[in-house]
Protein backbone atom coordinates (compact mmCIF):
# COMPACT_ATOMS: atom_id res chain seq x y z
CA UNK A 1 0.00 0.00 0.00
CA UNK A 2 2.67 1.88 0.90
CA UNK A 3 3.93 1.62 -2.26
CA UNK A 4 1.29 1.90 -4.08
CA UNK A 5 0.69 5.64 -2.53
CA UNK A 6 4.37 6.31 -3.31
CA UNK A 7 3.58 5.27 -7.02
CA UNK A 8 1.19 7.66 -7.13
CA UNK A 9 2.97 10.94 -5.95
CA UNK A 10 5.48 10.04 -8.32
CA UNK A 11 3.44 9.73 -11.57
CA UNK A 12 1.55 11.72 -13.63
CA UNK A 13 -1.43 10.57 -11.54
CA UNK A 14 -0.44 13.03 -8.97
CA UNK A 15 0.35 16.12 -11.38
CA UNK A 16 -3.12 15.23 -13.54
CA UNK A 17 -4.59 18.55 -12.46
CA UNK A 18 -1.64 20.44 -13.80
CA UNK A 19 -1.93 19.38 -17.30
CA UNK A 20 -4.07 21.33 -18.20
CA UNK A 21 -6.53 19.33 -19.78
CA UNK A 22 -10.50 19.59 -18.95
CA UNK A 23 -12.31 16.46 -19.87
CA UNK A 24 -10.72 14.12 -17.73
CA UNK A 25 -11.99 10.17 -16.37
CA UNK A 26 -14.40 10.42 -13.41
CA UNK A 27 -12.19 7.53 -12.02
CA UNK A 28 -11.44 8.87 -8.58
CA UNK A 29 -7.72 9.14 -8.57
CA UNK A 30 -7.11 8.19 -4.83
CA UNK A 31 -9.16 4.63 -5.14
CA UNK A 32 -9.53 3.48 -8.30
CA UNK A 33 -11.79 1.23 -8.41
CA UNK A 34 -12.58 1.49 -11.78
CA UNK A 35 -15.17 -1.39 -13.15
CA UNK A 36 -12.00 -3.04 -14.64
CA UNK A 37 -9.22 -2.98 -12.20
CA UNK A 38 -10.16 -5.92 -9.99
CA UNK A 39 -8.41 -9.04 -8.93
CA UNK A 40 -9.06 -12.87 -10.54
CA UNK A 41 -8.25 -16.41 -9.75
CA UNK A 42 -5.78 -18.16 -11.89
CA UNK A 43 -5.51 -19.42 -14.50
CA UNK A 44 -7.07 -15.88 -16.24
CA UNK A 45 -6.84 -14.38 -20.11
CA UNK A 46 -7.66 -10.80 -21.12
CA UNK A 47 -7.77 -9.81 -24.87
CA UNK A 48 -8.87 -6.90 -26.64
CA UNK A 49 -12.04 -6.26 -28.00
CA UNK A 50 -15.29 -8.39 -28.92
CA UNK A 51 -13.09 -10.68 -31.18
CA UNK A 52 -11.29 -11.79 -28.01
CA UNK A 53 -13.83 -14.31 -26.77
CA UNK A 54 -13.65 -16.56 -29.51
CA UNK A 55 -9.51 -15.92 -28.85
CA UNK A 56 -9.81 -16.34 -25.23
CA UNK A 57 -11.84 -19.59 -25.76
CA UNK A 58 -8.61 -21.28 -27.79
CA UNK A 59 -6.55 -20.06 -24.88
CA UNK A 60 -8.29 -20.95 -22.42
CA UNK A 61 -9.00 -24.97 -24.04
CA UNK A 62 -4.81 -24.61 -23.11
CA UNK A 63 -5.23 -22.63 -19.47
CA UNK A 64 -7.41 -25.36 -18.85
CA UNK A 65 -5.81 -28.30 -19.19
CA UNK A 66 -2.82 -27.10 -17.46
CA UNK A 67 -1.35 -25.94 -20.13
CA UNK A 68 1.19 -22.59 -19.59
CA UNK A 69 0.54 -19.32 -20.85
CA UNK A 70 2.72 -19.12 -23.94
CA UNK A 71 0.80 -21.80 -25.84
CA UNK A 72 -2.34 -20.43 -24.72
CA UNK A 73 -1.71 -17.08 -25.73
CA UNK A 74 -0.42 -18.19 -28.96
CA UNK A 75 -3.68 -20.48 -29.43
CA UNK A 76 -5.97 -17.81 -28.65
CA UNK A 77 -4.94 -15.00 -31.28
CA UNK A 78 -4.54 -17.58 -33.87
CA UNK A 79 -8.30 -17.75 -34.09
CA UNK A 80 -8.54 -14.02 -34.66
CA UNK A 81 -5.82 -15.02 -37.34
CA UNK A 82 -7.66 -17.30 -39.13
CA UNK A 83 -10.90 -15.50 -39.10
CA UNK A 84 -11.61 -14.27 -42.64
CA UNK A 85 -14.71 -11.65 -41.15
CA UNK A 86 -12.40 -9.52 -39.02
CA UNK A 87 -10.73 -7.23 -41.15
CA UNK A 88 -8.36 -5.61 -38.54
CA UNK A 89 -6.05 -8.91 -38.01
CA UNK A 90 -4.50 -11.90 -40.67
CA UNK A 91 -6.88 -12.64 -42.99
CA UNK A 92 -9.31 -10.64 -44.35
CA UNK A 93 -7.28 -7.39 -42.86
CA UNK A 94 -7.52 -4.55 -44.58
CA UNK A 95 -4.74 -3.62 -46.87
CA UNK A 96 -2.12 -0.74 -47.32
CA UNK A 97 -2.95 2.11 -49.68
CA UNK A 98 -1.49 0.21 -52.27
CA UNK A 99 -3.80 -2.88 -51.60
CA UNK A 100 -1.56 -5.20 -49.67
CA UNK A 101 -2.10 -6.92 -46.54
CA UNK A 102 0.65 -6.55 -44.04
CA UNK A 103 1.02 -8.36 -40.80
CA UNK A 104 2.86 -7.47 -37.33
CA UNK A 105 3.00 -9.36 -34.62
CA UNK A 106 4.54 -10.33 -31.36
CA UNK A 107 4.69 -12.72 -28.69
CA UNK A 108 6.86 -12.65 -24.97
CA UNK A 109 7.06 -15.26 -22.10
CA UNK A 110 7.79 -14.49 -18.93
CA UNK A 111 11.39 -15.32 -18.60
CA UNK A 112 11.68 -11.84 -21.21
CA UNK A 113 11.60 -14.43 -24.57
CA UNK A 114 10.33 -12.28 -27.53
CA UNK A 115 10.05 -12.66 -30.87
CA UNK A 116 8.51 -10.15 -33.70
CA UNK A 117 8.03 -9.95 -36.93
CA UNK A 118 6.89 -7.19 -39.03
CA UNK A 119 5.73 -5.76 -42.55
CA UNK A 120 5.10 -9.85 -43.47
CA UNK A 121 2.89 -10.12 -46.14
CA UNK A 122 1.01 -13.59 -47.07
CA UNK A 123 1.15 -15.68 -43.53
CA UNK A 124 -1.67 -16.63 -42.12
CA UNK A 125 -0.22 -16.74 -38.77
CA UNK A 126 2.04 -14.18 -38.29
CA UNK A 127 2.23 -15.21 -34.80
CA UNK A 128 3.54 -18.48 -35.26
CA UNK A 129 6.09 -17.31 -37.00
CA UNK A 130 7.13 -14.38 -34.66
CA UNK A 131 7.29 -17.68 -32.23
CA UNK A 132 9.65 -19.66 -34.12
CA UNK A 133 12.10 -15.96 -34.44
CA UNK A 134 11.87 -16.18 -30.67
CA UNK A 135 13.03 -20.18 -30.11
CA UNK A 136 14.78 -20.74 -33.32
CA UNK A 137 17.09 -17.76 -33.99
CA UNK A 138 19.40 -15.52 -32.26
CA UNK A 139 17.46 -12.42 -33.05
CA UNK A 140 14.18 -10.44 -32.16
CA UNK A 141 12.76 -8.97 -34.98
CA UNK A 142 12.18 -10.05 -38.73
CA UNK A 143 11.04 -7.62 -41.20
CA UNK A 144 9.37 -7.84 -44.90
CA UNK A 145 10.70 -10.43 -47.04
CA UNK A 146 13.57 -11.46 -44.69
CA UNK A 147 10.52 -12.64 -42.66
CA UNK A 148 8.35 -14.30 -45.31
CA UNK A 149 11.37 -16.25 -46.12
CA UNK A 150 12.47 -17.55 -42.81
CA UNK A 151 8.00 -18.40 -42.62
CA UNK A 152 8.61 -20.11 -45.57
CA UNK A 153 12.54 -22.51 -44.55
CA UNK A 154 10.32 -23.34 -41.62
CA UNK A 155 6.95 -24.57 -43.52
CA UNK A 156 4.80 -22.05 -44.07
CA UNK A 157 3.14 -21.28 -47.32
CA UNK A 158 2.24 -17.96 -49.04
CA UNK A 159 -1.85 -17.24 -48.72
CA UNK A 160 -3.31 -14.48 -50.14
CA UNK A 161 -4.86 -13.08 -47.26
CA UNK A 162 -6.78 -10.19 -49.26
CA UNK A 163 -10.64 -11.44 -49.28
CA UNK A 164 -12.97 -10.23 -51.81
CA UNK A 165 -15.02 -8.39 -49.07
CA UNK A 166 -11.66 -6.62 -47.80
CA UNK A 167 -10.74 -5.85 -51.78
CA UNK A 168 -14.04 -4.29 -52.25
CA UNK A 169 -13.82 -2.13 -49.01
CA UNK A 170 -10.29 -0.87 -50.34
CA UNK A 171 -11.52 0.14 -53.73
CA UNK A 172 -14.35 2.01 -52.17
CA UNK A 173 -11.88 3.86 -50.01
CA UNK A 174 -9.79 4.43 -53.34
CA UNK A 175 -12.61 6.62 -54.67
CA UNK A 176 -11.29 9.25 -51.97
CA UNK A 177 -8.24 8.26 -50.93
CA UNK A 178 -8.49 10.06 -47.84
CA UNK A 179 -6.12 8.77 -44.76
CA UNK A 180 -8.45 9.38 -41.71
CA UNK A 181 -8.19 6.46 -38.95
CA UNK A 182 -11.57 6.56 -37.06
CA UNK A 183 -11.91 6.18 -33.80
CA UNK A 184 -12.93 2.50 -32.28
CA UNK A 185 -14.23 0.94 -36.09
CA UNK A 186 -12.59 -1.98 -37.64
CA UNK A 187 -9.34 -0.38 -38.51
CA UNK A 188 -8.59 -0.69 -35.11
CA UNK A 189 -8.79 -3.93 -33.56
CA UNK A 190 -5.92 -5.71 -33.05
CA UNK A 191 -5.83 -8.79 -31.23
CA UNK A 192 -3.74 -8.28 -28.08
CA UNK A 193 -3.97 -11.32 -25.13
CA UNK A 194 -2.13 -11.56 -22.18
CA UNK A 195 -2.53 -14.40 -19.66
CA UNK A 196 -1.53 -15.85 -16.91
CA UNK A 197 -1.19 -19.85 -15.99
CA UNK A 198 -2.28 -21.78 -12.97
CA UNK A 199 1.72 -21.44 -11.46
CA UNK A 200 1.48 -18.17 -12.66
CA UNK A 201 3.31 -18.06 -15.27
CA UNK A 202 2.35 -14.57 -17.67
CA UNK A 203 2.67 -14.36 -21.63
CA UNK A 204 1.57 -12.24 -24.34
CA UNK A 205 0.60 -12.03 -27.85
CA UNK A 206 0.20 -9.17 -30.37
CA UNK A 207 -1.34 -9.64 -33.84
CA UNK A 208 -2.96 -7.23 -36.69
CA UNK A 209 -2.90 -6.22 -40.25
CA UNK A 210 -2.01 -2.80 -38.64
CA UNK A 211 -3.86 0.49 -39.71
CA UNK A 212 -6.45 0.38 -42.59
CA UNK A 213 -5.20 2.03 -45.77
CA UNK A 214 -2.13 2.75 -44.43
CA UNK A 215 1.39 3.92 -45.99
CA UNK A 216 3.11 0.93 -47.42
CA UNK A 217 5.73 0.07 -45.65
CA UNK A 218 4.33 1.29 -42.19
CA UNK A 219 4.90 -0.61 -39.12
CA UNK A 220 2.81 0.04 -36.06
CA UNK A 221 3.02 -0.49 -32.41
CA UNK A 222 2.13 -3.93 -32.12
CA UNK A 223 5.06 -5.94 -32.86
CA UNK A 224 7.66 -3.47 -31.39
CA UNK A 225 8.35 -5.17 -27.81
CA UNK A 226 7.51 -2.38 -24.80
CA UNK A 227 5.23 -0.56 -27.24
CA UNK A 228 2.55 -2.94 -28.11
CA UNK A 229 3.44 -5.65 -25.71
CA UNK A 230 5.74 -6.48 -22.35
CA UNK A 231 5.88 -8.48 -20.09
CA UNK A 232 8.40 -9.01 -16.98
CA UNK A 233 7.74 -12.26 -15.38
CA UNK A 234 7.66 -11.36 -12.08
CA UNK A 235 5.78 -7.72 -12.33
CA UNK A 236 3.54 -7.80 -14.91
CA UNK A 237 2.08 -8.24 -18.64
CA UNK A 238 0.56 -5.21 -20.91
CA UNK A 239 -0.66 -5.09 -24.40
CA UNK A 240 -2.09 -2.17 -26.00
CA UNK A 241 -4.49 -1.50 -28.75
CA UNK A 242 -5.63 1.76 -30.87
CA UNK A 243 -3.63 4.51 -32.79
CA UNK A 244 -0.03 2.40 -32.91
CA UNK A 245 1.84 5.97 -32.92
CA UNK A 246 0.54 7.06 -30.29
CA UNK A 247 2.00 4.11 -28.08
CA UNK A 248 5.10 4.00 -29.83
CA UNK A 249 5.76 7.88 -28.79
CA UNK A 250 5.11 6.63 -25.52
CA UNK A 251 6.30 3.10 -25.04
CA UNK A 252 3.30 2.27 -23.62
CA UNK A 253 3.04 -1.49 -22.62
CA UNK A 254 6.57 -0.82 -20.99
CA UNK A 255 5.54 2.10 -18.96
CA UNK A 256 2.34 0.25 -17.80
CA UNK A 257 4.67 -2.94 -16.71
CA UNK A 258 7.38 0.36 -15.00
CA UNK A 259 4.25 1.44 -12.72
CA UNK A 260 3.64 -2.01 -11.69
CA UNK A 261 7.32 -2.65 -11.38
CA UNK A 262 6.67 0.98 -8.90
CA UNK A 263 3.20 -0.13 -7.25
CA UNK A 264 0.88 0.62 -9.08
CA UNK A 265 -2.26 -1.80 -9.67
CA UNK A 266 -2.43 -3.34 -12.83
CA UNK A 267 -5.55 -0.64 -13.01
CA UNK A 268 -3.57 2.27 -12.04
CA UNK A 269 -0.74 1.53 -14.63
CA UNK A 270 -2.58 1.51 -17.24
CA UNK A 271 -4.10 4.68 -16.02
CA UNK A 272 -1.00 6.40 -15.94
CA UNK A 273 0.03 5.34 -19.46
CA UNK A 274 -3.33 6.68 -20.92
CA UNK A 275 -2.38 10.47 -18.77
CA UNK A 276 0.97 9.70 -20.28
CA UNK A 277 -0.17 9.70 -24.03
CA UNK A 278 -2.42 12.64 -23.14
CA UNK A 279 -0.17 14.66 -21.71
CA UNK A 280 2.77 13.91 -24.41
CA UNK A 281 1.26 13.53 -27.65
CA UNK A 282 -0.34 16.19 -29.73
CA UNK A 283 -3.65 15.77 -31.05
CA UNK A 284 -3.91 12.30 -29.11
CA UNK A 285 -7.55 12.86 -29.12
CA UNK A 286 -8.31 12.44 -32.89
CA UNK A 287 -7.30 8.65 -31.72
CA UNK A 288 -7.80 5.47 -29.71
CA UNK A 289 -5.26 3.84 -27.80
CA UNK A 290 -6.54 1.27 -25.08
CA UNK A 291 -4.13 -0.75 -22.44
CA UNK A 292 -4.61 -4.20 -20.56
CA UNK A 293 -2.26 -5.22 -17.72
CA UNK A 294 -1.85 -8.30 -16.12
CA UNK A 295 0.11 -9.17 -12.67
CA UNK A 296 1.27 -13.19 -11.93
CA UNK A 297 -1.04 -13.40 -9.35
CA UNK A 298 -4.56 -12.33 -11.31
CA UNK A 299 -4.54 -8.32 -10.70
CA UNK A 300 -5.93 -6.99 -13.94
CA UNK A 301 -6.99 -3.65 -15.32
CA UNK A 302 -7.75 -1.34 -18.50
CA UNK A 303 -7.61 2.00 -19.63
CA UNK A 304 -8.60 4.02 -22.80
CA UNK A 305 -8.42 7.42 -24.44
CA UNK A 306 -11.89 7.46 -25.60
CA UNK A 307 -14.88 5.08 -23.99
CA UNK A 308 -15.91 2.47 -26.32
CA UNK A 309 -12.99 0.23 -25.50
CA UNK A 310 -13.81 -3.60 -24.24
CA UNK A 311 -11.72 -6.94 -23.38
CA UNK A 312 -12.66 -10.16 -23.01
CA UNK A 313 -11.67 -11.72 -19.88
CA UNK A 314 -11.93 -15.24 -19.17
CA UNK A 315 -11.56 -17.48 -15.85
CA UNK A 316 -12.69 -20.15 -14.24
CA UNK A 317 -15.95 -18.60 -14.00
CA UNK A 318 -16.52 -18.34 -17.59
CA UNK A 319 -15.68 -15.67 -20.76
CA UNK A 320 -17.24 -12.00 -20.50
CA UNK A 321 -16.68 -9.26 -22.51
CA UNK A 322 -15.95 -5.97 -20.25
CA UNK A 323 -15.95 -1.74 -20.98
CA UNK A 324 -13.12 -0.21 -19.92
CA UNK A 325 -13.29 3.07 -18.25
CA UNK A 326 -11.21 5.56 -20.33
CA UNK A 327 -9.89 9.21 -19.66
CA UNK A 328 -12.10 11.39 -22.18
CA UNK A 329 -15.91 10.56 -21.42
CA UNK A 330 -16.74 11.65 -25.02
CA UNK A 331 -20.51 12.97 -23.71
C1 LIG B 1 -1.50 -0.35 -35.35
N1 LIG B 1 -2.07 -0.79 -33.07
O1 LIG B 1 -1.05 -0.87 -36.36
C2 LIG B 1 -2.29 -1.20 -34.42
C3 LIG B 1 -3.70 -1.18 -34.87
C4 LIG B 1 -4.63 -1.61 -33.81
O2 LIG B 1 -6.40 -2.04 -32.60
O3 LIG B 1 -4.38 -1.81 -32.75
N2 LIG B 1 -5.71 -1.73 -33.73
O4 LIG B 1 -1.37 0.84 -35.09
Amino acid sequence: MANRRKFIRNTGLATLGAIGISKLSSAKRNDFTGIAGAKSSLPLVLSTWRHGLAANTAAWNVLSMHGNALDAVEKGVMVSEADPEGQSVGLGGLPDRDGHVSLDACIMDDQGNCGSVCFLEGILHPISVARLVMEKTPHVMLAGEGAQQFALENGFEIVDLLTEKSRQDWMKWKVKSKYDPVINVENHDTIGMIAVDEEGRLAGACTTSGMAYKMHGRVGDSPIIGAGLYVDGEIGAAVATGHGEMVMKTLGSFLVVENMRRGASAQEACEDAVLRIAKKVKAYDKGQDGFLALSPDGDYGAYAVHKGFNFALCNKNGNQLIDADSFLKDD
